[in-house]
């Protein structure tokens, strides 16, 4: 009988990824009877040229196309791309493939995208970040240290007036960034329009009256020519940022507005809501490591990347692998976890930890991760018990001690709102 399956071919243990190829590192689970190289062969195929039999007709061009499971070792495979299966600059198309039906087969009970591995020839087909770091630390005129946000809670019911009236409490008691919360886009009490026309007039006076830089992260997230007009119309309000739900906006929405904020030089804030439906079950999914390279790759200038000690999942190590991979230039292969990438030209990206912070663990977050990041309290700004301003002045009065090795008791000594801030949180790890 005729070979009717032809997923061994797509198993080269020989095979050594050639210079412009995408390498993909899986974790994977065979299903019952399905053997490791099966499984891999599978992955390989259909994320690939392949389907489930062998073909009446193939075209010679296909043998070059094949992708090829390379590496097996334990449950994790390494599977290399030919630079041909891609089409320049687009992201639906690549997780169409590595993203796509292979999630789907019955003989692979599970799946994770670990991490991709992008080769120089791929990355020049994307702008990338717009500022990148310095470029942020430019607009917010802030040579070092970290950027400081707050999202005003509860997260949606103010009106825009109160929205904005919140925003300056917090800016005048020492924030930069006011941010929208992810699910605040234009509702009847709070449009869009009315809400960015208040921020700016609001920020003004709070800059007027700290010389300080403000700024906020105004959430453009809806239909992508909707999505369009806002970013245009916060740029004639004079804002820096435009803020997008990365993964309800999709990668082609996000790679839209990528390309409208080069135009409007706006910066991009990437809030990554809805990303835990597919990151948070270690066997299945994708990493928020993987989705991370992507949102860099098309260009946001920051992103939400964790906090360890907060009310949301990522471990310490994976947080600290994700801030390295914004971060950093060049990433060294690490085991099972990491894949090399040289990032190239492709500017680094700002990480934004926020996710159940209060004054008491802000030192935890700046041990970690530096100071090479935005920290973002909202409930622990907001939930201070006197209030917006004083909220906001023991997280920043948290920070200004982390910065200069003083414990947060010795400087609370001198600085009240911190100690009332410290007297109702402690030193707790939210959950
Ligand atoms: C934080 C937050 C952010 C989360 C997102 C919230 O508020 O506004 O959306 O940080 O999670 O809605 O929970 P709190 P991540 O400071 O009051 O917790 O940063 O992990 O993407
Ligand atoms: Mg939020």
């Amino acid at each position: 009988m005729a070979k009717i399956e032809w997923y061994d071919e797509f198993i080269d243990l020989k095979h050594q990824p050639k210079k412009d190829e995408i390498v993909v590192l899986y974790y994977y689970e065979p299903d019952e009877g399905i053997s490791k190289k099966e499984a891999v062969g599978r992955v390989a195929s259909e994320s690939s040229v392949g389907t489930w039999t062998t073909l009446a007709k193939l075209p010679k061009r296909v043998q070059k196309l094949k992708a090829l499971g390379y590496r097996m070792k334990g449950n994790y495979a390494w599977v290399s791309y030919p630079a041909d299966l891609w089409e320049p600059g687009s992201v639906p198309q690549l997780m169409s493939g590595i993203g796509g039906n292979i999630y789907g087969m019955k003989a692979v009970k599970n799946l994770r995208m670990l991490d991709v591995h992008f080769p120089k020839s791929y990355l020049r087909n994307f702008k990338g970040p717009e500022f990148g770091i310095n470029g942020i630390r430019k607009i917010m005129k802030r040579k070092k240290g970290p950027l400081t946000a707050t999202v005003p809670k509860p997260k949606i019911g103010f009106s825009s007036l109160e929205h904005a009236q919140v925003g300056y409490e917090v800016w005048r008691g020492g924030i930069d960034l006011i941010k929208d919360d992810e699910n605040l886009t234009s509702l009847k009490f709070n449009k869009f329009e009315d809400r960015i026309k208040l921020m700016s007039r609001y920020r003004d006076k709070a800059e007027m009256e700290t010389g300080d830089k403000k700024s906020a992260l105004l959430n453009i997230t809806g239909e992508t020519k909707e999505m369009i007009k806002r970013a245009r119309l916060l740029y004639e309000y004079g804002w820096e940022y435009a803020m997008v739900d990365v993964v309800t906006a999709g990668f082609a929405g996000v790679q839209t507005i990528r390309d409208e904020c080069h135009d409007l030089k706006l910066a991009i804030h990437a809030h990554r809501a809805m990303h835990a439906m597919f990151d948070k079950n270690p066997k299945h999914g994708m990493t928020m490591l993987a989705l991370a390279k992507l949102m860099r790759l098309i260009g946001v200038d920051q992103i939400h990347t964790g906090t360890a000690v907060g009310k949301l999942v990522g471990t310490k190590s994976e947080i600290k692998n994700i801030v390295d991979e914004m971060r950093e230039r060049k990433i060294k292969e690490r085991n099972t976890e990491l894949l090399d990438q040289d990032w190239d030209n492709i500017k680094p990206v700002l990480p934004v930890s926020s996710g159940g912070l209060h004054p008491g663990i802000v030192p935890d977050i700046i041990k970690m991760f530096g100071t090479d990041l935005v920290i973002q309290g909202g409930g622990g700004v907001l939930g201070h018990p006197k209030g917006a301003y004083s909220g906001a002045k023991a997280f920043t009065q948290a920070i200004n001690a982390a910065m200069k090795h003083i414990t947060l008791e010795e400087y609370a000594k001198k600085h009240p709102e911190l100690s009332d801030a410290l007297k109702k949180w402690g030193r707790i790890k939210p959950r």
